[in-house]
Formats: structure tokens, sequence, C-alpha cells
């Protein structure tokens, strides 16, 4: 049974309609992808996650895709949903995805921020951080991007609950940060975590909570330039690539710069389209064009990934 010949990719979708169209993906494909809860919100909603894996065993090398950590970056929970569909298309026909999911297993997860995403469709539709409440203060939420154990409340974070880079009263201090944190450290075998972010087009390595230069810096720079070759090669969209505090600006506990601290060499931020005409209201008719680019680029950095 075919239910998700329904859902359109061309459209942004209420969470509800995301968790469904993954369990349809999920029955659609079973030998190849399975639906994952790996948590729960703030406000108690699931956090799931797709797994790809041809084989056997739990803890195959594995790369983690993430998004949605910032609700209103809406580009991102849409790339996200594509790309689980692309992938199960593509198995088998194109030799690419199909010998990276010989050897390594993908996790995705589309919405990081569920109870923010939820927010942003039904209260305020430019609403960043999470949905949890701060005592003492009648501002809600913390920058689920500040909030990882990597400089935690250093450079670029606000201690302040109102600010919207607002770190969190510690780390992990958000459930749904510290849900990916305790499965990636479960698990044990990442090499690879990629964030998809908007809106700037950028392709980004660590550091952000410092301009020290990371050790894999070439590497990470080399595989990044390619990537974003690759990604232009499809309409000629242009991405800038460096690490982030020089590219963007300095950011503290964020979670590429976790990752690779925690000794995932592979670990990259995209920011989606686009530049700034539209910004966090990026027209639906350019998620089918933003995912297809995109895409060429995940697929670089996951051949590299497989590879070394
Ligand atoms: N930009 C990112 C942010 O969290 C970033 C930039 C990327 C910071 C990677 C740190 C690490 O501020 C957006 N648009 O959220
Ligand atoms: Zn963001």
């Amino acid at each position: 049974e075919r239910r998700s010949n329904n859902f359109n990719y061309g459209a942004y979708h209420s969470l509800k309609a995301i968790y469904h169209e993954m369990d349809n993906i999920a029955a659609d494909f079973p030998d190849l992808v399975r639906r994952v809860k790996i948590g729960h919100s703030f406000e108690n909603r699931p956090m799931y996650v797709l797994k790809f894996s041809t084989g056997e065993g739990a803890r195959r090398p594995a790369m983690w895709l993430n998004a949605g950590i910032h609700s209103r970056e809406w580009i991102s929970q849409a790339t996200a949903i594509w790309t689980a569909r692309k992938i199960v298309s593509d198995y088998q026909r194109d030799p690419a995805i199909t010998s990276i999911l010989e050897k390594m297993d993908i996790f995705l997860l589309p919405v990081a921020n569920p109870d923010g995403y939820v927010y942003t469709q039904t209260q305020n539709r430019l609403w960043r951080k999470t949905r949890s409440l701060n005592p003492g203060s009648s501002c809600v939420g913390a920058d689920p991007n500040r909030n990882w154990n990597a400089s935690f409340a250093g450079k670029g974070a606000s201690d302040n609950p109102c600010s919207e880079v607002y770190h969190g009263p510690h780390a992990n201090s958000e459930v749904e940060v510290k849900s990916v944190v305790d499965f990636i450290q479960k698990h044990g075998n990442f090499k690879c975590f990629v964030d998809l972010h908007s809106y700037s087009q950028l392709l980004m390595y660590p550091y952000g909570y410092s301009a020290k230069k990371a050790p894999d810096a070439k590497e990470l720079d080399k595989v990044a330039r390619r990537a974003a070759k690759a990604l232009a090669s499809v309409s000629g969209t242009e991405y800038q690539v460096g690490p982030t505090c020089t590219t963007v600006y300095p950011a503290s506990g964020s979670s590429i710069d976790w990752a690779y601290d925690n000794g995932i060499k592979f670990a990259f931020t995209f920011e989606l389209r686009d530049t700034g005409t539209y910004g966090f209201l990026l027209p639906a008719n350019q998620i089918i064009p933003t995912a297809e680019e995109t895409w060429l680029g995940l697929k670089t950095i996951m051949e590299h990934v497989r590879d070394n």
C-alpha cells in the first residue's frame, strides 16, 4: 500500500504530515529504512529519525543528517524529508548512494525542534528556539544551536533568556539536544554530522566557538569546496565555504563543534537558500530545486566519508 503518493514534496507541511510521511517511507521500504523514536520534545512530542541501513549489526559506521533545529528555517525540514524519499528512490539505481549504504548507515532527523516547528505553524512564523520554560523569566525557549557541550556559554551566545541566542541554563538542558547527544554517544560510531539551516548559501565546518583552526581544516575545506561545486552544477546556486567563526560569526555551543570535538571529523553546516530576498520565508516553489542541488552537495560529502 503506497499512501505516500499523496505527499507533495514541493510544499511545506505540518509536523503531523512529516511524521506520517516518514512512516510511509519506512512502510514502502521495510528492508532499507526504519523510523526510530530517539526521544521527545519539551512539550512531549516524539522525536523521530529515519535509519537507512542495508546491513546487519547496530553499529555500522554512520552519518547523522540533522534538520530543523531552528524551527523557522522551513527549507531545512522540507529538504530533509525530500532527501529521505530520494535515498529510498535512488538506492540500487544511483551507484553512489548504493555504495554509501553498502558500507554505512544514515540517520536522518528531519525535525530536530518539533515544538518550535509547530509554534511557527500556529503562532509565530519566525520562532527560532525551543519552547522550554525559563524559571524567573516570561521569555520562552533556548537556542538549540548554542546548547551543545562545546565551549558552552562562550562567544556568540547569550545568558539572557529573552535573546534569540540564549544558550540555556546548562549544556544539553534542552531535551531535544540531549536526545541526539545520548543517541550518538550510545551508538559510538558516527563519522559524519551535517546540520541543515537557512539562509545565506554557506557551507561551513568547525569552529564556530573560536577562530582557532580545526586540525582537519584543510581536508574539511577541500571536501566542502567540492560539495559546493557539485551543488552549483545543478542550477548555478553559489555557496561560500569556510569555518563558521570567520564565515558568519562566532557561535559557541553549536552542534557541529560538539560533533567535531567528540571525534566526528566530518562535521558541516549548510545554510541553504536564499541570500536574503525571501530569507526564512523561502517560497515553496524553491523547495525541490533547493533539495535537488543540496543532494549533490550531501552526496559529495558522504562519498568522501565512505572512502576515508
Ligand atoms: N545560523 C547558524 C546559527 O546557529 C551557525 C550559524 C552554524 C552557528 C554552525 C554555529 C555553527 O546561528 C542560523 N541561521 O541559524
Ligand atoms: Zn539556523
